[in-house]
């Protein structure tokens, strides 16, 4: 059952790297917003391909599956979308790069956080580390809908569009994370691990392909302005 789960897992995410690749937007002006979206699959793909094969496949002591290749995943992954939406945001202010590194910093912390969360036996130890990452989960919700929000108003047009939808999108769909994980086997119990296999599949087949897909027709429209600029 997980096992069929993360195989589909690893050839969705293998074809949806091409054809992200193949789909989108080649322009110099957005060139490297399509070699990002396409990694993205390409990561995913490598760390289903890992749990599949049972690398790096952990029990805990309670006898929970632990799928350490998940966090690895997530650790590149989860930088390199928020470095498109930097990009975008950023487009006129290139120098301003410390939004990047914050970012990027409170995104990592919430990963690793969360792993020390899924690793804990201890439910009191559990529950903290959770809650630390959900901090820095909203650090980075602060930073997109703060300051990168405010820059992207000030260009308005095409360009401001791509960065509100592709954020909002993204918002919505990260907020599921959290909220699977803590019903899953590593928090609450509520979820089996078979079924929380599928749906982390389902929101990473979201998340990335159907994002990084809408994310580039997006681009796509805001061309003309990136050009410009
Ligand atoms: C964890 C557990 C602890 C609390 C929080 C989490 C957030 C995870 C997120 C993951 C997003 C992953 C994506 C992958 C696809 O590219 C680590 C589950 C806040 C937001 C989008």
């Amino acid at each position: 059952m997980e096992k069929t789960a993360l195989l589909t897992g690893f050839v969705v995410m293998s074809l949806g790297s091409l054809a992200l690749y193949a789909k989108g937007p080649k322009s110099n002006a957005v060139r490297h917003h399509t070699q990002i979206h396409s990694l993205v699959p390409f990561i995913a793909a490598t760390s289903y391909l890992a749990m599949y094969l049972g690398t790096m496949v952990l029990t805990r002591q309670d006898g929970v599956t632990l799928y350490l290749p998940r966090y690895a995943d997530w650790l590149f992954t989860t930088p390199l979308l928020l470095a498109g939406l930097v990009a975008l945001a950023l487009h006129e202010h290139p120098r301003q790069g410390g939004y990047l590194v914050a970012i990027i910093g409170l995104d990592a912390l919430m990963i690793v956080t969360g792993l020390l969360s899924a690793i804990s036996f201890d439910g009191t130890v559990r529950l903290v580390w959770f809650l630390w990452s959900c901090a820095a989960f909203a650090g980075v919700y602060a930073i997109l809908w703060g300051p990168l929000r405010q820059r992207s108003a000030s260009y308005g047009g095409a360009l401001d569009e791509a960065y509100r939808k592709n954020t909002t999108q993204l918002s919505v769909v990260w907020l599921a994370y959290p909220v699977v994980f803590a019903l899953g086997p590593e928090g609450f119990g509520t979820i089996s691990s078979a079924a929380s296999v599928w749906i982390i599949l389902i929101l990473d087949v979201v998340a990335k392909v159907v994002y990084g897909y809408v994310a580039g027709e997006r681009l796509k429209a805001a061309e003309p302005e990136l050009q410009r600029r």
